[in-house]
């Protein structure tokens, strides 16, 4: 990876700003329904109800650092874009939750949106302007420990639920690649690759199916899912 060098990017001109406006509508949007997702496991799983508001907790918070990003930059989040953006991928976790499927939920949350999160905040970090970047920095670790709580629960399960969390990546993997080829022109706008992207997405989730329990043979097989170049 060869990072843009950050010092070329000009935070205050209106193209960025008009890309913010969407970028940081979509972090908004995806703190909000991480923090009720979280919020809405603990009904599923209510044998780790503290660990899931603990987590829910820090995404509000995750949601609040963002707002204060935006606002430092004099940008309001396009919020409308951003629920539009994250619909599909909503509406499959509520359609779970609702069938008590956790781990399908688990891999939309957990280890997809959560891989996504990641990916996109390791590769905003050089780019970012200082205040966004100590946020960032802070958040990204937090996120981590949100990926882990779903790596260890399908780890403890998974002869139980690998056929549903092999489902869940065929359904829901190839929303991301869709969600991704939205965001690329304003990413780029941001100093974010979306080549980089793809590849830090790619080791923190294969990475997470490895720890879950699946063969590399099975991870090649579930991370091609909907890939289009
Ligand atoms: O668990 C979390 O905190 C995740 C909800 C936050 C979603 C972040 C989504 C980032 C996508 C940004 C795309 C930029 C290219
Ligand atoms: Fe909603
Ligand atoms: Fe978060
Ligand atoms: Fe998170």
């Amino acid at each position: 990876m060869s990072p843009i060098q950050a010092p070329t990017l000009d935070y205050t001109s209106e193209t960025y700003k008009d890309a913010y406006s969407r970028i940081n509508g979509i972090v908004i949007e995806g703190e909000k329904e991480a923090h009720e997702n979280y919020i809405s496991l603990t009904k599923l799983i209510p044998d780790y109800e503290e660990d899931l508001l603990r987590l829910s907790k820090m995404e509000a918070r995750h949601k609040k650092g963002f707002e204060a990003c935006g606002r430092n930059l004099a940008v309001s989040p396009d919020l409308d874009f951003a629920e539009r953006f994250f619909a599909d991928l909503h509406n499959n976790f509520q359609v779970a939750a609702a069938e008590g499927k956790i781990a399908t939920c688990l891999v939309i949350q957990a280890l997809i949106i959560e891989c996504f999160a990641i990916a996109a905040y390791n590769i905003y970090i050089p780019m970012a302007d200082d205040f966004a970047r100590k946020i960032t920095e802070g958040v990204v670790k937090d996120e981590y420990s949100h990926l882990n709580f779903g790596e260890v629960w399908l780890q403890e399960n998974f002869e139980a639920v690998k056929a549903e969390v092999e489902t869940a990546n065929k359904e829901n993997l190839p929303l991301v690649w869709r969600m991704l080829n939205q965001v690329e022109k304003d990413a780029k706008v941001l100093g974010m690759d979306k080549d980089a992207l793809v590849e830090d997405f790619m080791i923190q989730y294969s990475g997470a199916l490895e720890n879950i329990g699946f063969t590399t043979r099975e991870i090649m097989k579930m991370s091609m899912h909907g890939l289009v170049a």
